[in-house]
């Protein structure tokens, strides 16, 4: 079985391991944007565009589902895609239902990029959602992708300048909880824990992606909570710019998480 994996860039590496932990046999074809990245404060129709060009490579490529593991891809691009796909198209969105649900009361913050946040898909939800506009805060973080996507020699120190400059002041005393809405941000719950306060709990959408794959592709949904990562994967990398660089720092990302 092969599954593409979609982000403008490393963002969607974590969601990569996620789904691993579910479909541990699968042959995983990952494709990063890299010409194009960062996509948060770009135009909706250019990401859309982008997003196109990167499912016809994952269908040239025998893919048998593709994940958008961009939220600002998937707030952009999923829905006319999904009208002319070939194969299941599974997208990422702000873990919002969730974060309602286990928290019933107090406000939700959400970090996402201008695209995500802006979007009409973001707003079909927080109205669909009960009390979703009146206990979510949206929050757009242009430029965090940016820094995390470096993953040069400073590049924690100034994420955590960032979070305590741009999104500490957001964390009014009613949240309990916070909801990574760009891939990115996965590699930076730690610090955002931090830096809003140990008290938060953060969330993403990452493992109901990876259900949800299961699930599109008929593959039983194994009960274990947080099921191991397999000992050897299949993963195959491509970016669309800087390809060796890129899948050199991937490798050793998914190396530090265990893959
Ligand atoms: N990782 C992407 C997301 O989940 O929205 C986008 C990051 C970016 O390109 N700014």
């Amino acid at each position: 079985m092969r599954i593409g994996i979609f982000d403008s860039g490393i963002g969607g590496l974590s969601t990569l391991l996620s789904c691993l932990r579910y479909l541990p046999d699968a042959h995983y074809l990952f494709y990063g944007d890299s010409a194009h990245a960062p996509y948060g404060d770009k135009s909706p129709a250019q990401v859309r565009e982008w997003t196109e060009a990167a499912y016809a490579w994952f269908i040239a490529a025998g893919v048998d589902a593709v994940v958008l593991a961009c939220n600002t891809a998937t707030s952009a691009a999923v829905a006319p895609l999904r009208e002319r796909a070939d194969v299941p198209i599974i997208g990422i969105e702000p873990a919002i239902r969730k974060a309602l649900t286990e928290h019933p009361q107090g406000g939700v913050l959400l970090l996402a990029t201008s695209i995500t946040v802006g979007g009409e898909k973001l707003r079909n939800l927080l109205n669909l959602l009960e009390n979703g506009q009146e206990r979510v805060r949206p929050l757009a973080c242009s430029g965090l992708a940016e820094i995390i996507e470096a993953q040069d020699a400073d590049w924690r120190l100034r994420a955590g300048r960032y979070l305590q400059a741009q999104v500490r002041p957001a964390r009014t005393a009613d949240i309990g909880v916070v909801v990574l809405g760009c891939t990115h941000y996965c590699w930076i719950d730690d610090l955002i824990h931090d830096t809003l306060g140990g008290d938060i709990t953060v969330v993403d959408g990452n493992e109901g992606v990876a259900r949800q794959l299961c699930r599109r592709l008929g593959v039983p949904i194994r009960t274990d909570t947080a099921p191991p990562l397999p000992r050897h994967a299949r993963i195959s990398l491509y970016f669309t710019a800087n390809n060796d660089v890129k899948s050199h720092l991937a490798r050793q990302l998914l190396a530090a998480s265990g893959v």
